[in-house]
């Protein structure tokens, strides 16, 4: 089998509420860039990458040009065995991780496809039947975000992503942490997400305000260091986000002994690829995941859905239904939250068919 062509389209993904997190940032329309592969033998593989500028070294207008690099080692080349292809393609371009998530997203699909079957037999097999979700509360009025709690602990949530540092006042972070731990009561797992937007001082008073509540903390601080001191002197779990994006920092987290929870999100990484080797150390380093991706709509969702379930329960804290979270779908049969969980498809693949007029008129076509 032979990659003939290579189709890009750019979709904008609408928040059904603007998302607010630390440092004023908001996901109101965040770009997603779509691939579509298509194959001599008439199989087509999909991958989709949906970066937020704002929260990592990433773009969607970046993702055409890596592709476009890449075409010379792409066209013409056997889909089937995605990591020794994508091993071709990072010694004919290092880096440009985020656009290879959505090449590596669609090798994957094509490889699935070829075998007749779901992705996650392919990635390992399943270990459940589907992952539990937590739900992202965007930073608002503690109130607010307490009502938004509710509503999805009435759905079955239970573990809940509180957003804080939208104003830089680290006293209504407190007040919002306390709104939605009041909100779901005691049992749940509740953690505040800073996404890097505070100091180490803003983070220890905020966190020494609230540790009388059981919570986990969530990339307070830039850097490692920071969020590892925020740890130590604070006594509170803690998740890695941001900092956690290849092997490297995944062993320099655990040394640092700051990582009870990473998230490994398929874009920070490379792709399922990449993700899967960033699961497999995280499983030898005994450290609890959520395997997700920054943000994406059907297809994004259905890959980190295949992936999710072929991780042990005991390490797979949690995964994103991201496509609930935006508008429009682009694909209508990708996966949705169920009973507060995701499950991948059982069709071949990733199980997704994108709708060609939802995704209108290419950005660019390789061939
Ligand atoms: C990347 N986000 C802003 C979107 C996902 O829902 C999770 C969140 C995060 O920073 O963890
Ligand atoms: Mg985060």
């Amino acid at each position: 089998m032979k990659i003939q062509r290579m189709t890009l389209w750019q979709v904008p993904l609408t928040s059904h509420e603007t998302y607010r997190m630390a440092g004023g940032k908001t996901c109101d329309t965040v770009e997603s860039v779509v691939l579509r592969l298509d194959t001599d033998e008439g199989l087509t593989g999909w991958g989709e990458v949906c970066p937020i500028p704002h929260y990592l070294p990433a773009y969607a207008r970046g993702v055409a040009p890596v592709i476009e690099e890449l075409a010379p080692v792409l066209i013409g080349a056997d889909p089937i065995g995605p990591e020794a292809l994508m091993a071709r393609c990072d010694a004919f371009l290092q880096g440009h991780v985020y656009a290879k998530s959505a090449l590596d997203m669609a090798l994957w699909d094509l490889t699935a496809k070829a075998a007749a079957m779901p992705l996650y037999r392919l990635l390992g097999g399943r270990q459940m039947d589907s992952a539990p979700l937590y739900h992202s509360i965007t930073c608002v009025e503690p109130d607010v975000m307490a009502g938004i709690a509710a509503t999805a602990y009435a759905q079955g949530i239970r573990q809940f992503q509180v957003k804080v540092g939208a104003d830089e006042d680290w006293q209504a972070d407190v007040a919002r942490i306390r709104a939605v731990r009041d909100a779901v009561g005691p049992g749940p797992l509740v953690y505040a997400d800073w996404n890097c937007g505070a100091t180490t001082l803003t983070a220890i008073r905020a966190a020494q305000a609230v540790r009388d509540l059981d919570i986990m903390l969530e990339q307070p601080c830039e850097s490692l260091e920071a969020c590892a001191e925020v740890r130590k002197v604070a006594g509170i779990a803690m998740k890695i986000d941001e900092s956690a994006h290849d092997m490297g920092s995944l062993l320099k987290a655990h040394a640092l002994g700051c990582m009870d929870v990473v998230a490994l999100k398929l874009s920070k990484f490379g792709g399922l690829s990449a993700a899967r080797r960033g699961r497999d150390l995280c499983l030898h380093l005994k450290t609890m995941m959520t395997i997700e991706d920054t943000w994406g709509s059907d297809i994004t969702t259905a890959a980190l859905a295949h992936l999710a379930i072929t991780t042990p329960p005991r390490y797979l804290l949690n995964t994103c239904d991201l496509s609930g979270y935006v508008t429009p779908r682009v694909a209508p049969d990708g996966p949705v939250r169920e009973n507060a969980r995701l499950a991948p498809s059982e069709r071949p693949g990733l199980g997704v068919s994108p709708d060609e007029i939802v995704l209108g008129d290419p950005l660019a076509v390789y061939q």
